[in-house]
């Protein structure tokens, strides 16, 4: 082979390689650009938690969900094995059916299935099931709202004790904090959840039992979102 020839050889694959980069890093950068959690606020690039359905990952990152209550039952009623599905995991499976008619040809062989999204399709599905004002289950609060607060947006009786236009406030409010990088400031400056019987000092220590009564929870439950959230968005909204 003259050196020409592997000169060329050489630069085309460079080229390909270099084009292909360049193509992966500005679609990481813009899903990255959009990709936000349900307050506006980028999340975390690696996230500890694993679960093994991607969307409820998706959905887990997008609203800090408490890993130990962040389950198939959010969607699905009954045991796992059940094809089931509640009414936010109805509403849910509709967006997802109108994505797989645009991305698995209908008379593909292939079984059509949550698994064949893509990140950003999902992302996109959890963006539009979230979206302001659809109410899965129909109990006054939507389904961003239920999720944000540690409600269940497929359950009608799992709901904020709360008036629906004191949270749709206190969401208004936060997403105003968060735009203007307030809420991400007091989130650097631990928000920590303490201990009952420590006494509170300011607003950097918040006990367990008052930030569970002001969601309305009673003392043994365990909110769907983390604590330390709850705990934050509480803080920021008393600043
Ligand atoms: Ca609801």
């Amino acid at each position: 082979m003259d050196d020409r020839l592997r000169l060329l050889i050489a630069v085309a694959l460079l080229g390909s390689f270099a084009l292909f980069s360049w193509r992966g890093l500005g679609e990481a950068f813009r899903e990255r650009g959009r990709y936000t959690d349900a307050l506006g606020l980028i999340p975390a690039a690696a996230t500890p938690l694993r679960f093994a359905v991607p969307s409820l990952r998706e959905l887990a990152v997008r609203y800090h969900l408490e890993p130990t209550q962040a389950t198939c039952a959010l969607c699905h009623i009954g045991r796992e094995s059940t094809r089931q599905l509640n009414p936010f995991g109805r509403d849910y499976q509709t967006i997802v059916r109108r994505m797989l008619d645009e991305t698995v040809a209908a008379d593909s062989p292939e079984a059509r299935s949550i698994f064949q999204l893509n990140v950003a399709q999902i992302r996109q599905a959890l963006r539009e099931v979230t979206q302001d004002g659809l109410d899965s289950d129909d109990d006054g609060f939507d389904n961003d709202l239920e999720l944000l607060f540690g409600f269940r947006p497929g359950e009608a009786e799992s709901r904020p004790n709360l008036k629906p236009e004191t949270l749709l406030d206190y969401r208004a409010r936060l997403r105003g904090l968060a735009r203007e990088g307030r809420l991400e400031t007091l989130l650097r400056s631990g928000v920590r959840v303490g201990q009952d019987e420590l006494p509170a000092r300011g607003t950097d220590l918040v006990s367990k039992s008052s930030v569970l009564a002001y969601w309305g929870f009673t003392p043994d439950q365990t909110p769907l979102v983390r604590l330390e959230r709850l705990a934050l968005y509480k803080a920021a909204l008393h600043q």
